[in-house]
């Protein structure tokens, strides 16, 4: 997939440097208006098709005390797959961009979302990790935000700790052995929350935080929704590992490179495999086809 290239004013290598020091950027007002008054539509459009439902389905997660009168929604489950301007803005606009700026090279797409947190109440998500919901073959995967309306404090803004993605990989199992998806309260008893940074803006900021980040954020309490758009891209050369939490079931378009080739390079356990093409898409040949060099 090639970048269609928006004029953005992309990370200078001091950013690069405090991105690898500390494991998040956050630049205020990143997204141009034309861009951004796009993807805010196409949110609307969402709330509008939400009135019709009920209860919650495959796309979007609603609060149970959602109506038609007064939409309630927690989540746009994969917007890129749902919508041509999320699609767009994700695989080939400025969120593509910025992944292939901050990885040095080509990225490959994993998935995206778009957490709506309502008003008065929305829920928080608790301290957790991403990489345990989605293991790959390195820790080069990361998310990209876009808040798509002003955040204040108020608002649930999303926190990060800066330099925790160098710590310790928690479990996110409760003590039941239930997946919990968060850290267990002992663990997050000893964060030190005076150093969270807590990442508000201007709709159009974007945020950037590494999959081994700890992050969250507190409910939203504020008369205003914060709808928080957010895609993950690992670098080209970095894999899913599947059967694995979320792996395999984050969309059709899962896996596009974007920003040049893979070169199906891997290192596993320290030795690299030249893997085989991908043929998740278009089927594998047999191994007599390729030896016999069959089209
Ligand atoms: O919406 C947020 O504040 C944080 C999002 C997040 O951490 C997630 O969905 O994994």
């Amino acid at each position: 997939m090639a970048l269609a290239s928006a004029n953005l004013n992309l990370p200078t290598d001091s950013d690069l440097n405090r991105y690898e020091q500390r494991g998040y950027l956050h630049f205020e007002g990143f997204i141009d208006d034309e861009t951004l008054s796009g993807l805010q539509q196409a949110a609307a459009e969402f709330i509008e098709l939400s009135r019709g439902l009920q209860t919650s389905n495959r796309m979007l997660d609603l609060e149970p005390s959602h109506t038609a009168t007064n939409p309630r929604i927690r989540r746009l489950n994969s917007p890129v797959e749902n919508h041509e301007a999320f699609r767009k803005f994700a695989l080939e606009g400025p969120a593509a961009e910025l992944a292939c700026a901050v990885l040095g090279g080509p990225v490959r797409y994993h998935h995206s979302k778009l957490n709506f947190k309502w008003s008065d109440g929305g829920e928080e998500i608790k301290w957790h990790q991403d990489i345990q919901f989605w293991p790959h073959t390195d820790f080069t995967p990361l998310t990209i935000g876009v808040y798509l309306a002003d955040v204040d404090d108020v608002m649930g803004p999303m926190g990060v700790l800066p330099g925790s993605h160098k710590g310790r990989l928690y479990d996110q199992y409760l003590e039941s052995g239930e997946w919990g998806g968060a850290m267990n309260p002992d663990d997050v008893a000893k964060i030190n929350f005076s150093d969270m940074e807590w990442l508000t803006g201007p709709s159009g900021s974007v945020t950037v935080h590494n999959c081994c980040m700890i992050h969250g954020s507190v409910p939203n309490n504020s008369p205003n929704p914060r709808p928080l758009l957010l895609q993950t891209y690992s670098a080209a050369n970095s894999y899913p590992i599947a059967h694995i939490g979320a792996n395999g079931v984050t969309g059709q378009l899962s896996g596009t490179v974007i920003g040049g080739a893979s070169d199906q390079r891997v290192i596993v356990g320290g030795r690299q495999i030249v893997g085989a093409p991908d043929w998740s898409r278009a089927g594998a040949p047999t191994i007599f086809g390729s030896q016999q060099e069959e089209e």
